[in-house]
This record gives structure tokens, sequence and C-alpha cells, in this order.
């Protein structure tokens, strides 16, 4: 028997850790079996199997890009004035807890991965019993779902301290599952709007405030004033029609941009942390680190353009055979090779305006807690958001949301990882959902208790149910059938 247990904890291991958590083979192995679902040749399979794995990477190595190229830059904020200050990103978030698992809570990281397991088991088969639950979208993003798992984690433990392995697993698990679950299926709606009905849903961190900006959006839309252009439909005149090109204006406010950080940091500073070579170019570091920015989000966009129809187009075989209109809940960088590209670029700097000013606050105020932008919430929510928010409410929406966001992040982050203990240990994830929903949830079980687990799992359950009330005729043809549902909509 626990040989039978040993073999299936090892089997669990190896593919939780090469493929549940790395969303290329993760994807790849979903496009294959959807197609051979759907009884495609094998050749066709093998190949589905490596456009979506390579487009997979192709996508990671744009936002990785972007990743490391910036991080350093902002987190040399940090450094340079001697801040002693928490990062705001997921993955110093993640490096965070793990640091602080065994001497805080004396728990190992590897019940993270278990909660992992659980919660992605909860979310399937939520979204399998969809006729009661409402629910049709699979969380698939699995860095972020481990990301999620060891800060729900902590936060679990932060409320019930001494409640045994197996109960916060199962908690959690519920609780984790149940986000998912609800957060992609909100977002099932907005995403089919924006892509013209591609049948994906975005599962990522910024979930719920993407569904709230939507739903204002929908709410506002044709009412009192003027509504605002979006930004590929506003043609710039004389020589601020180069801006109609992404490419270049993409470089041209990056340039802006990282030439008033770079000029903070100095030329000293870039030389001693071997950023830049000694003799070398300042002006041509700046030039060359902002035109980066342009090239990864070029690349970002190829891979998401190699990848999505073959995800599209698979997954039907999936859930024609397990799972009847449901849709998988992918990566939010998907959502860049739709609607306005400038709305990356206008989103990431309005947000990044939000976050500098609160930050700026928190300093002025002589906050005991300082935090150090992070370059994923900064760009990867803001962007979404403006890519959402640019699509329903143009480009006045496509400020004003991820500004907003940007506020919130560092606010809420500054305030729920003090409260929890985390600051100490120099990180959190920062995205919106955590640093507003999931607070919001840990104060309600913190002072409730069970009472208060139970209801953050009834509010989330309920969601779905009224998501369907509102529009029952459309609400599954969504997904099953995107030309009748605009069909309908229109007529
Ligand atoms: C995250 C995270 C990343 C990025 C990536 C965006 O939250 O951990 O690496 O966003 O998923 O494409």
């Amino acid at each position: 028997m626990s040989q039978v247990l040993n073999a299936l904890n090892t089997g669990w291991g190896y593919f939780a850790r090469n493929i549940l958590t790395q969303p290329a083979y993760f994807i790849g192995l979903i496009v294959l079996i959807g197609y051979i679902l759907l009884r495609k040749p094998w050749y066709d399979a093998l190949a589905g199997f490596i456009k979506a794995t390579v487009g997979y990477m192709i996508l990671a190595v744009g936002s990785g890009g972007l990743v490391n190229n910036f991080r350093p830059i902002l987190v040399g904020l940090n450094d340079r004035f001697r801040l002693d200050a928490m990062v705001i990103d997921p993955y110093f978030g993640q490096n965070a807890v793990t640091a602080g698992l065994e001497p805080v809570f004396g728990r190992t990281f590897a019940q993270v991965m278990m909660l992992l397991l659980i919660a992605f088991i909860f979310n399937i088969l939520l979204v399998k019993c969809k006729k009661a639950t409402k629910m049709r979208s699979i969380f698939t993003t699995g860095h972020v779902q481990m990301q999620q798992a060891s800060t729900a984690f902590w936060m679990m433990l932060f409320c019930f301290p001494v409640l045994g392995n197996t109960q916060i697993l199962l908690m959690m698990g519920l609780l984790l599952g149940l986000y998912w679950a609800v957060g992609t299926n909100l977002l099932v709606k907005p995403t089919q709007e924006l892509t013209d009905g591609a049948s994906f849903s975005v599962a990522h961190q910024q979930m719920f405030y993407i569904a709230i900006v939507d739903a204002i959006l929908e709410k506002t839309k044709g009412r009192g004033k003027k509504e605002s252009k979006r930004l590929e439909d506003i043609k710039l005149p004389g020589f601020l029609s180069i801006f109609n090109e992404n490419m270049v204006s993409t470089a041209i406010l990056m340039t802006l941009f990282f030439s008033v950080i770079l000029l903070m940091l100095g030329r000293d500073y870039l030389v001693e942390k071997k950023f830049l070579a000694a003799g070398g170019s300042f002006l041509f570091y700046i030039i060359t680190t902002s035109f980066n920015f342009a090239v990864y989000l070029a690349v970002l966009q190829l891979g998401v353009r190699t990848f999505v129809t073959e995800l599209t187009q698979s997954f039907q075989g999936i859930s024609q055979a397990w799972l009847p209109g449901a849709v998988p809940g992918v990566d939010c960088a998907v959502t860049y090779g739709f609607g306005s590209p400038n709305a990356v670029t206008i989103g990431f700097l309005f947000g990044a305006l939000g976050q500098f000013i609160s930050i700026g606050l928190l300093l002025a105020l002589k906050s005991p807690v300082v935090v150090i932008a992070g370059f994923v919430p900064m760009f990867f929510d803001n962007a979404t958001v403006g890519v959402f928010a640019n699509n329903k409410g143009g480009i006045r929406a496509a400020i004003i949301f991820p500004f907003i966001c940007g506020i919130c992040q560092v606010f809420g982050s500054a305030l729920i990882a003090s409260w929890m203990g985390l600051t100490a240990f120099g990180g959190y994830l920062g995205m919106w959902d955590w640093a507003v929903l999931w607070p919001v949830f840990t104060v309600i079980m913190k002072y409730a208790g069970y009472i208060g687990f139970a209801v953050c799992c009834i509010l989330l359950i309920l969601i779905p149910q009224l998501q369907y009330r509102k529009e029952k005729d459309l609400y599954f043809l969504v997904t099953e059938d995107y030309s009748a549902y605009k069909a309908k909509k229109a007529g």
C-alpha cells in the first residue's frame, strides 16, 4: 500500500514540476489530448502539441524578456536610494513565503504543491458540475497558480494557525479552487467580446478588477458624456501620426519613461552594478533598454498568434468529451494579441504613474512599510486592464482604470503584507486580486473564523449564479456558439 502511495507521490511530483507548473507543456498537453479526442491523425496531434508548446515558449521569451530587463531597474531604484522596503512582485512574493514558512509557521513548501493540486481538482469538479455551479472555465496558468497557492497558504495559516495540515489544505484548496473557477468564469464574456469569440478566458491575478471595470463600463455605456474613442479608432494627424503604429509609439513612450528612471539611477550606479560597461555610452544604453520593450512586446504577440488557434480548436475535443461548454483560462498576456496594442503601453504607463504617486505618498507620510514597485504588477496587471478597458470604454477608460489599479496595488499590498508579517521577508505578490480581494477575505477569516471562511466561499459561489440570472439565454451560448450569441444579442 505504502509503495503504491510512494509511487503516486513521486509521479505527481514529476508531473507537477515538469508539466503542471510549466504552462508551455501544460498547454501543449491540453492541445495534444484535445486533438486525440477529436480523432485527428497522430501527426496533426503532434504538430498541434509542438505549435502550442513552441508558441507558448515564444510568449514566455517575450514576457520573460520584459521581466528580466526591467525588474532590475526598478529594484535598482530601491537600492540606489537606500530604502529598506518590500518589493511587490509575484516572484519576490513567492520567495518571501518560501523563506518564512519554516521559521514562522513550521511548515514546508512541499505542502504548497499539494494545495495547488487540491485546488486544481476543485476547479475541474466545479466546472464539471457546470449546470449547478454555472462555472465555465479552467485555470491553466501554472506558474501563477504556484505563486497564488504560496500566498494563499500563508493567509490561511495566518488566520487559522492551529489547524492541522490536512484541514488547512482542504479548506484552502476549496477557497482557492473557487477563486480560480469563479475568477476565470467572470472573464469569459469580456474575453469573448475582446477576441471576437476565440474561446478562451483569462486566468491570472487581476480577474476581479477587470470584471469590476467591465461591469462599470457596461453600465455607463451610452449614458451622459460623450463616448471616449478606442485607441485603435484614433487617427492622429501630422507628425503625431507616427504614434498610430504600435511599435513606434511603444518605443517612444518607453524611451521617455526609462530616460527618467535611468537618469535618476545615474550612470555611476549602472556601471557599478554592471548594467553598463565602464566605457559604454549612456545614451545608447537608454535607447537600447527602451527599444527592447518594443522588441519583447512584438515577440510576445507572435507567441500568442502561434498557439491561440491550436488551443481554441483542440479544446473543443476536451470540452465535447468531458467538459461541455468549458473554455481554458490562459495567461493575461494572451490578450495582448487582440484589441489595440497601444492599450498595452497606455495601461502600463498610467498604472506605473498610479504606483509611483502612491509610493511617493507612503514616503511622504513616513509609512513604516515602504513599497518598491515591481515590474510584473506594474506591467502585466495594468496593461491587461488597459486592453479590456479600452475595448469597452475607449482611451479615457484605458487611462483611468490602470491608474486606479496602480494605487490599489501599492496601498493594498502595504497593508496586507505588513499585517501578515510578510514584509520582513522582503516581498509580496502585489497583483490587484491579491492586493484587494484576498486581503478582504483574510480580514473576514481572521475576525470571523470558520464562519468567515464559509462567508468567503458562499460569496464566491453566488457570483456565477448572479451572472447567470442576468442573462440566462445568453450565458452558455457565449462559449458554445459565439456567432449565435452575437446574432441573438444584436437582434
Ligand atoms: C505574472 C507572473 C508572470 C507574468 C506572466 C505574464 O503574474 O508571475 O511571469 O505575470 O504570467 O505573461
